[in-house]
């Protein structure tokens, strides 16, 4: 499998106006340096646990991508870099993000060990696994206890997709050019079934 640089960084956009973005941003830097006060700040991270979820949540980038949502990709594992999640966990608030969307497969807790340092909207997608199918990912990450809440999406593909769209839908809560957007594309999905001829 082709391995592809993540911590990336796509800031193209204010509060006000979320505009489409052309070919996102990749930075070197192992942590994206942003500024919360920046216009270009990303408002959404895509956090994985490892570079071989890239490969699905890749759709999760190009979702967000296609809305112009300012956002960043990094890796970073609970058990790996136990330090790394809770340093980016408890100043993903300070540095402007409003929605975390993490990724894990197997037993996955990142997406819960990220939300037990941030009072921000923690979105969990479960990785497909090899072992289990990803049954092992879903129930890992849905399965928090009462107090610390984790939404989490379906195992794969799907699931970061929808992570994006979720994502989305609560920025659009108070962005009214991206709350069109998402109309737009709901309706686009409609018109798509409506024209949908069989045989
Ligand atoms: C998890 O373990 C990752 O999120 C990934 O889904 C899974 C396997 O990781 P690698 O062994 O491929 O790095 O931490």
């Amino acid at each position: 499998m082709k391995k592809k640089q993540l911590n990336k960084s796509t800031a193209r956009d204010s509060k006000s106006s979320i505009a489409a973005s052309p070919s996102p941003r990749v930075s070197a830097s192992p942590r994206p340096r942003v500024s919360a006060s920046s216009p270009s700040s990303p408002l959404v991270a895509v956090i994985m646990g490892s570079q071989s979820d890239w490969e699905t949540m890749r759709h999760t980038d190009e979702t967000l991508t296609e809305f112009g949502v300012p956002h960043e990709c990094r890796v970073i594992s609970a058990h790996r870099s136990p330090s790394l999640a809770a340093e980016f966990g408890s100043t993903a608030e300070s540095r402007g993000l409003e929605v975390v969307i993490a990724a894990a497969g197997g037993a996955a807790h990142l997406a819960g060990v990220l939300a037990a340092h941030t009072t921000l909207p923690v979105l969990g997608v479960p990785m497909k696994s090899d072992a289990l199918n990803g049954m092992d990912s879903l129930l890992a990450t849905v399965q928090m206890p009462g107090g610390i809440p984790v939404g989490t999406l379906a195992i794969g593909k799907p699931g970061a997709v929808n992570a994006a769209l979720f994502a989305i839908a609560i920025l659009a809560n108070s962005r009214a050019q991206l709350r069109e957007k998402l109309h737009q594309f709901r309706k686009d999905q409609e018109a798509k079934i409506r024209a949908t001829k069989l045989g």
